[in-house]
C-alpha cells in the first residue's frame, strides 16, 4: 500500500502533485520497483534513475497528445506505473504480463515499441515530419541514453535532425553508463560537459540563453537565433550538438523535478532541435544497485536486504564457458582478440578484460562495427572472436553478408542468447539467427548440446579459415565436467546418439537433450526412436543423411528457432533434391508469429519443442503412419 502511488491513475494526477508530494511518490515508485524486480528480475538500475525525470517529462509535457518516445525502452518502469498500469505492474515480464518495454498494445502513452537501442531519435523525426505537414502542433520528446546515443542508428539521426532543424526536443539521460561504464569519444565528450567545473561556470549561462528563446513572433525567432548563434560557442565550446545544428541546453539535474521543468517549459518555446543534457544516477535510491549498477542493470530476482542475487544451480552459464575456454585458447594463442558490444558481462567476456586488457575491445552499442572491425582485424591476421546476443546480431546482417561471407574470413561469433529468452519478450527473443544465416555462403554454423561441447567447438572454429558461429542459449549448463584440453570437432561431423527402429530425431544445440530424455522416456512404453546430435546445422553431415534415409522411415527435427528457413527446412531440401529417397521430414520449432513474452521453459512448451511435446509428436507421426496402414490394408 502506497499513500500517493496508490491513487495515480494517469499522468493528470501527477500533475496536480505539489513538490512535497512529488518527492514521497518518487520513493514510492522506487520502492514498488525494488519490490517487483526483486520478484521476478527486470532492469533495476535504469529504472531507478529514471524516476523524477519521467515524473518531470509528464508534468512538462502535456501527454498523451506529446508523444514521449524512449530509446530501448527498458527505463519506462516509472512511467508505467503513473500510466494506468500500476495494477498490473507485478506482472512485467511475467507470460501474460505486462511487458518490460514500451507497448503500443498496451497503453496509449506508449508511442514507439523499443527494446533494441538507437531508434528513437529517427522515430521521433519521423514523427516529426508527420505532425508538420499535417499541421500539428504537439511536441515530440525522444529520450536516450548516453550508451545508446552511441549507436550507429541514433547518430545517423542527429545527422538528419541537424539538417532539418524542424522542432524536437531530445532529452539525453546521461549516467556515464551502458550497461557497463559507457565507452568511445562520445562518451569521454559527454563527461567533458558534465564535469564539475564545466558545470559551474556554464549553469547560469545556459539558464541566460534558454530565456532568449522566445515565446512567439518570427522576428523573435529570427533575433533569438541570432543571439544564440552569438552564445553557443561561449556557451558550450565546440559543442558537438551545437555544430549540428542541435540547440544544446544541459547539463541539469535529473533528480531534481524543480529544475527539469523549468528547463523543459523554456524549451518547448524552441522552434529548432534541442537536446537537454540531464544527468541521473543509475540505481540511485538502492545501495547495492548504486554500487553495482552494472549487474543490476538486467538484474535476475534477488533479496532486497542482502543485494544478492537468487542463483539457481552451480553449474557455469554457456556465456561463462565460452569466456573461459576463450582466455584458455588465448593463453596459447596472442592473435585471438576479443569484442564485445557493450555486453561483458552478459556476455562473460569481462574476464577476457581482466586477463587480457590489451586484446578486449568493447566497441559500444555498435553491432555492425563490431563485426566490421573484426573484418579488419581478420584481414590484418588475428583471430577476432565476437560475442553478441542472437538477437543483436541481426544489426549487422549487412557485414556479414557483404564483408565476411563474401571474402570468407575467419572470424568467430559467438551468438549468445540464441532461441527463446526469458522475460524480455518479442524485441529480444534469439530465434531467427538459424534461419538468417543458413542462406549465408562460407558461414560453419555450430551449435553445441551442452558445455563441454562449446569448449570443443570454440577450440575447432579457432582453427577453422571460414567464418564460424557458435548459438548458444541463456542458461546455466548441465553441469558435465569441463577440461582445459580440447578435442576438435571434425567439421560438419554429427554425434549419433542412440539408434531407433523406424524414426529418429535430429536435435540441434539445447534440443539435443530434451531429445533424449524424449526418447528414453518413449522406451520405457516400448517405442524405439533414434536420436542425432546435429551439432553442425551447417554443414550438415550428408554421410549420416544417406545412411539415416536408409534404416529409418521418418525424421523429427526439433531446433530452439523459427521453422521456416531453419534446420528442419534444410533438412527437408536435402531430400527434397534427392528423389531416391522416401524419406518423411517433420519438424518442430517456432511458427511465423511473434512468440509471446514468458519464461523459456513456458516457451517451449507452448510451441511443443521441450520433451513432452516431442514425445506428443513422435506419437502422432507414429498413430498417422498406423492410421495410413490401416487405411492401405486390403479388406
Ligand atoms: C542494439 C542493441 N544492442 C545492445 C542492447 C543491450 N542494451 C540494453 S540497454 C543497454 C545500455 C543502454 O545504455 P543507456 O542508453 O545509456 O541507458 P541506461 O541503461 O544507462 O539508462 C544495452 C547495451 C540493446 N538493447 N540493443
Amino acid at each position: 500500500m502506497y499513500e500517493i502511488l496508490d491513487k495515480i491513475n494517469n499522468p493528470e494526477d501527477v500533475r496536480k502533485l505539489d513538490y512535497n508530494k512529488l518527492k514521497k511518490l518518487a520513493e514510492e515508485i522506487r520502492a514498488e520497483i525494488i519490490n517487483v524486480v526483486s520478484k521476478t528480475g527486470g532492469h533495476l538500475s535504469s529504472n531507478l534513475g529514471s524516476v523524477e525525470l519521467t515524473l518531470a517529462l509528464h508534468r512538462s509535457f502535456n501527454t498523451p497528445e506529446d508523444k514521449l518516445l524512449w530509446d530501448v525502452g527498458h527505463q519506462i518502469y516509472p512511467h508505467k506505473l503513473i500510466t494506468g498500469r500500476r495494477e498490473l505492474f507485478h506482472t512485467i515480464r511475467q507470460y501474460k504480463g505486462i511487458s518490460g518495454f514500451p507497448n503500443r498494445d498496451e497503453s496509449k502513452y506508449d508511442v514507439l515499441n523499443t527494446g533494441h537501442a538507437s531508434t528513437a531519435l529517427s522515430a521521433a523525426l519521423g514523427m516529426v515530419v508527420a505532425r508538420d505537414q499535417k499541421g500539428e502542433k504537439h511536441h515530440i520528446v525522444a529520450v536516450v541514453g548516453d550508451g545508446s546515443l552511441t549507436g550507429g542508428v541514433a547518430l545517423e539521426a542527429l545527422n538528419q535532425i541537424g539538417h532539418h532543424k524542424r522542432r524536437i526536443i531530445i532529452v539525453l539521460n546521461d549516467n556515464k553508463m551502458s550497461i557497463s561504464p559507457n565507452v568511445g569519444a562520445i562518451s569521454k565528450y559527454l563527461d567533458y560537459l558534465q564535469s564539475g567545473q564545466f558545470y559551474v561556470k556554464t549553469k547560469e549561462k545556459i539558464r541566460t540563453v534558454v530565456e532568449l528563446i522566445p515565446a512567439v513572433g518570427k522576428k523573435m525567432v529570427e533575433l533569438a537565433h541570432e543571439v544564440e548563434d552569438k552564445l553557443k560557442k561561449l556557451m558550450v565550446p565546440g559543442s558537438f550538438f551545437e555544430e549540428l545544428g542541435i540547440r544544446y541546453v544541459g547539463p541539469i539535474n535529473g533528480h531534481d523535478v524543480k529544475e527539469m521543468e523549468e528547463v523543459f517549459e523554456k524549451v518547448k518555446k524552441c522552434t529548432r532541435p534541442v537536446l537537454v543534457h540531464v544527468v541521473t544516477e543509475k540505481g540511485k535510491g538502492y545501495k547495492p544497485a548504486e554500487e553495482k549498477a552494472n549487474w543490476f542493470h538486467s538484474s535476475a530476482p534477488f533479496d532486497i536486504k542482502t543485494g544478492k542475487f537468487k542463483k539457481k544451480n552451480g553449474a557455469p552459464s554457456y556465456s561463462a564457458v565460452f569466456s573461459e575456454t576463450l582466455i584458455e585458447l588465448a593463453k596459447k594463442d596472442d592473435k585471438i582478440i576479443a569484442i564485445t558490444a557493450a555486453m561483458p558481462e552478459g556476455t562473460g567476456l569481462i574476464k577476457f578484460k581482466e586477463t587480457f586488457p590489451e586484446r578486449y575491445f568493447d566497441v559500444g552499442i555498435a553491432e555492425q562495427h563490431g563485426v566490421e572491425f573484426a573484418v579488419g582485424l581478420a584481414l590484418g591476421g588475428l583471430k577476432p572472436v565476437i560475442a553478441l546476443y542472437s538477437t543483436f546480431l541481426q544489426r549487422a546482417y549487412d557485414q556479414i553478408i557483404h564483408d565476411v561471407s563474401l571474402m570468407d574470413l575467419p572470424i568467430v561469433i559467438g551468438i549468445d542468447r540464441a532461441g527463446a529468452v526469458s522475460g524480455d519478450g518479442p524485441t529480444h527473443q534469439g530465434i531467427y539467427d538459424i534461419a538468417y544465416l543458413n542462406i549465408v555462403p562460407n558461414f560453419i554454423m555450430m551449435a553445441p548440446k551442452d558445455e563441454r561441447e562449446l569448449q570443443n567447438m570454440l577450440y575447432a572454429a579457432l582453427k577453422s579459415e571460414h567464418p564460424v558461429t557458435i548459438r548458444y542459449p541463456r542458461a546455466q549448463g548441465f553441469g558435465v565436467p569441463l577440461k582445459n584440453e580440447f578435442e576438435e570437432i571434425p567439421i560438419g561431423k554429427w554425434e549419433y546418439l542412440k539408434e531407433g527402429k523406424d524414426g529418429i530425431i535430429f536435435a540441434v544445440g539445447n534440443r539435443v537433450y530434451p531429445a533424449m530424455e524424449a526418447a528414453l522416456e518413449l522406451k520405457e512404453e516400448g517405442i524405439e526412436i533414434g536420436v542425432m546430435n546435429c551439432r553442425f546445422i551447417k554443414p550438415m553431415d550428408e554421410e549420416v543423411l544417406e545412411k539415416v534415409a536408409k534404416k529409418y522411415k521418418w525424421i523429427l527435427t526439433v531446433e530452439d528457432g523459427v521453422l521456416k528457413g531453419g534446420f528442419g527446412t534444410s533438412v527437408d531440401l536435402y531430400f527434397r533434391e534427392k528423389k531416391n529417397f522416401k524419406i518423411k521430414i517433420y519438424s518442430l520449432g517456432y511458427p511465423e508469429e511473434i512468440l509471446p513474452q514468458g519464461d523459456t521453459k513456458t516457451i517451449h512448451k507452448l510451441y511443443g519443442i521441450d520433451k513432452h511435446g516431442i514425445i506428443k509428436k513422435v506419437k502422432e507421426i507414429k498413430s498417422r503412419k498406423r492410421k495410413l496402414a490401416d487405411f492401405l490394408k486390403p479388406s
